[in-house]
Formats: structure tokens, C-alpha cells, sequence
């Protein structure tokens, strides 16, 4: 593939070292009110080897029944805690004629957990980007066309990188194949947070 898909910005050591403790600070706090959870597979019932929780109003899970955003947790049954002011800047720095972000999906990966190549199509709208942000270990992201056998290209995504995805990659396949253990002393205990902020429905 000779280019990354129009649409895909990747701004490396968009967030310095002290924003990044301090955003991780604050999703300690939201995990302590959400927990992770591991979802798994409709139908199969197999489970991801990312564990997940999300803030905003609404938040992505998975179960038995499929894949969808729901206003609630789905162990604890609470609404999902606020997203951080700092993420809701972000959005509005990075997409400002989109409507407000509604969902901020965390991935918590450690160990060999990765996230096989799919696409993000459970949104009622395609208009607004994704904004992703990783932190910690970092991983090899792998990034295609709007078929799953486009060909790929590899980007790898380091802690404090911020990507941007949008317009023709909106609805590019995507994974995550691995991380790379011990690149990172943002987490004390290692592993990768990566956080996606995203619209979910169509703007009133
Ligand atoms: C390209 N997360 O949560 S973030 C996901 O690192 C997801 O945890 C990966 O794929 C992770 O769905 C990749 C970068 C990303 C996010 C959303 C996208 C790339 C994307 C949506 C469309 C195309
Ligand atoms: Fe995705």
C-alpha cells in the first residue's frame, strides 16, 4: 500500500508526560466507578483479551446478544461516569464542526492481548471521526481499506500519541496486532490503555 487511508492523522506526543499522568489519574477514577469487564463474542460467548469500560453518556459492549452502546454498565447496572473535561477539549480542538462526543471506549491490553481487524460500524453515524489516544506500552496498529482484504500498512502508536480517523478511514478495517511490553513507565504495572472517543447518534 503506498499510503495510509485518506482521513487517518496520527499526531505522535500530541499529550507530554505530565498530561498524560494526569489523564491516567483521572480514568483511575472512572474505572474505580466503572470496572473493566470482559466482553465477549456474540454468539460464541468467546472473550476478548482486551478488557474494557467506557465514559460518556453511552458506552460500547459486548455479550452474547451482539454488539451495541447502552446508557448503563454491564456488570454494575450504574450509568457510565463523565468523560474527562480534557478529552471533550481534545474533540472539539480536533473536530470542531462535529457534533459533541458520546461515547469514550476504554481498552485496557496487556500481556499478548491484541484486537484482530475489523470495522467500527456499531454508530448510528459515520459523519464525526474517531479520536483515539493511547497510553502506555505501545502497539502495532494496522490500518486497511474499506475491504477486509485491502492491503494494510503498520503504524506503531506510542503513549501520548493521539490519531485522528476520519472521512474515507472512518470506516477503514483496523487492529491492533501486538504490543511491545516495557516501552512505557506511564502505568506502573505496564499494559496499554487506548481510549476512543466517539459520536454514536445522529445530532438532534
Ligand atoms: C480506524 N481500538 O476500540 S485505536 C476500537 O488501539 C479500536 O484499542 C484500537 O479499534 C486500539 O474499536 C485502535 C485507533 C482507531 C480507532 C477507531 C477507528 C482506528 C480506527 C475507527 C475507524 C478506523
Ligand atoms: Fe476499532
Amino acid at each position: 500500500r503506498a499510503s495510509l487511508p485518506s482521513g487517518f492523522r496520527h499526531l505522535p506526543g500530541h499529550f507530554d508526560r505530565p498530561a498524560q499522568e494526569a489523564l491516567v489519574a483521572e480514568l483511575r477514577q472512572v474505572i474505580t466507578e466503572a470496572p473493566l469487564f470482559t466482553p465477549v463474542m456474540p454468539r460464541t460467548g468467546k472473550p476478548f483479551s482486551v478488557r474494557m469500560s467506557n465514559c460518556g453518556p453511552l458506552g460500547w459492549v459486548s455479550d452474547l446478544r451482539g454488539y451495541r452502546y447502552q446508557p448503563l454498565h454491564p456488570v454494575t447496572g450504574r450509568p457510565w461516569p463523565a468523560m474527562p473535561a480534557v478529552l471533550t477539549a481534545l474533540w472539539t480542538e480536533l473536530a470542531p464542526d462535529a457534533p459533541p462526543p458520546e461515547a469514550c471506549l476504554i481498552n485496557f491490553y496487556t500481556g499478548d492481548a491484541r484486537m484482530g481487524l475489523h470495522q467500527d460500524r456499531d454508530e448510528d453515524t459515520f459523519d464525526a471521526p474517531v479520536v483515539s489516544v493511547s497510553l502506555g506500552d505501545s502497539a502495532l496498529f494496522r490500518i486497511g481499506g474499506q475491504k477486509r482484504n485491502d492491503p494494510t500498512l503498520s503504524v506503531r502508536l506510542a503513549s501520548g500519541d493521539v490519531a485522528l480517523l476520519g472521512g474515507a478511514a472512518r470506516l477503514a478495517f483496523h487492529g491492533i496486532d501486538r504490543l511491545y511490553p516495557g516501552t512505557s513507565t506511564l502505568l506502573r504495572d505496564g499494559g496499554r490503555i487506548n481510549l476512543t472517543l466517539r459520536r454514536v447518534t445522529r445530532a438532534a
